[in-house]
């Protein structure tokens, strides 16, 4: 499928998805936000990617869900159409490894679209926000609930009360990103990270991710049962003798997915 608001390039097993509507700083409208859905649902699909990322431009990851669209919209129109609902649970069920690139700005929903995704990998230029209260709105996609997941509920609030902005460094000290990279290399870094993760067992991916989002939804007993049954079962998998192997063997892993 042709994408207006997207870029897909897939190599080395890796599919990285820009946003792409640099006249609004790639605020997110419905098409967009369908675009990306069809993106990533195709990108789970394609036996060619093995790791998602996903990225913006170098002024903006996105500046929000976009406002010239929303402005006169009513509550029946947003809530008769579960606007970006749907698109953001397609999103939240891809299966394989995304990596959110993020340079500039990530705010309001850029800063959820980022946090929707596996890690953050920013630019030391990012600025994180949840401003949607200057606009008389709550957060709509996961900012009220992943922010705080993310920096605890001292920082959420700061954030989503006031509307304030944090920088990059800050965002680091919090947990809300992983790694902050110099703004020149924040494509390369986040590549370098996905072709780490495309050398794994696919399925080892998977699991991995599967746990750990799980850590999210359940209890700590439930969730380390969870783990246990999830570990158990890689014991099925060509996967872990292989890697198991090659570790006895001093030597790399050549792992099947299967
Ligand atoms: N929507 C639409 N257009 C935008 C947006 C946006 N969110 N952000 C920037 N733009 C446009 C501007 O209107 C401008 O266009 P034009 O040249 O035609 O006037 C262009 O992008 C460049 O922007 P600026 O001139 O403002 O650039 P600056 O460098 O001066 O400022 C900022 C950059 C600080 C990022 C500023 O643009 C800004 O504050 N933007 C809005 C940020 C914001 O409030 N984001 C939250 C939006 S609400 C939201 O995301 C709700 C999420 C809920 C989603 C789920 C719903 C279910």
């Amino acid at each position: 499928m042709a994408y207006e608001t997207l870029i897909v390039e897939i190599e080395d097993y890796v599919a990285v998805i820009r946003l792409n509507r640099p006249e609004a700083l790639n605020a997110i409208n419905a098409q967009l936000m369908t675009e990306l859905a069809h993106a990533m649902a195709a990108a789970d699909a394609d036996e060619q990617v093995r790791c998602i990322v996903l990225t913006g431009s170098d002024k903006a990851f996105a500046a929000g869900a976009d406002i010239k669209e929303m402005a006169t919209k009513s509550f029946v129109d947003v809530y008769g159409a579960d606007l970006f609902g749907l698109d953001a649970e397609a999103i939240s069920r891809v299966r394989k490894p995304i990596i959110a690139a993020v340079a500039g700005y990530a705010l309001g929903g850029g800063c959820e679209l980022a946090m929707l995704c596996d890690f953050i990998i920013c630019a030391d230029n990012a600025k994180f926000g949840q401003p949607e209260i200057n606009l008389g709105v709550v957060a709509g996609m996961g900012g009220t609930q992943r922010l705080t997941r993310a920096v605890g509920k001292a920082k959420a609030m700061d954030m989503h009360l006031t509307g304030r902005f944090m920088d990059a460094a800050e965002a680091e000290r919090s947990g809300l990103v992983s790694r902050v990279v110099p703004a020149k290399n924040l494509m390369e870094e986040a590549l370098k990270a996905a072709v780490k993760i495309t050398e794994k067992s696919a399925l080892t991916a998977m699991a991995v991710k599967e746990s750990v989002n799980r850590s999210f939804e359940t209890t700590l007993t439930e969730g380390l049962r969870f783990e246990r049954r999830l570990f158990h079962a890689m014991f099925a998998t060509e996967d872990q003798k292989e890697g198991m192997a090659a570790f006895l063997e001093k030597r790399q892993p050549q792992f099947r997915d299967r």
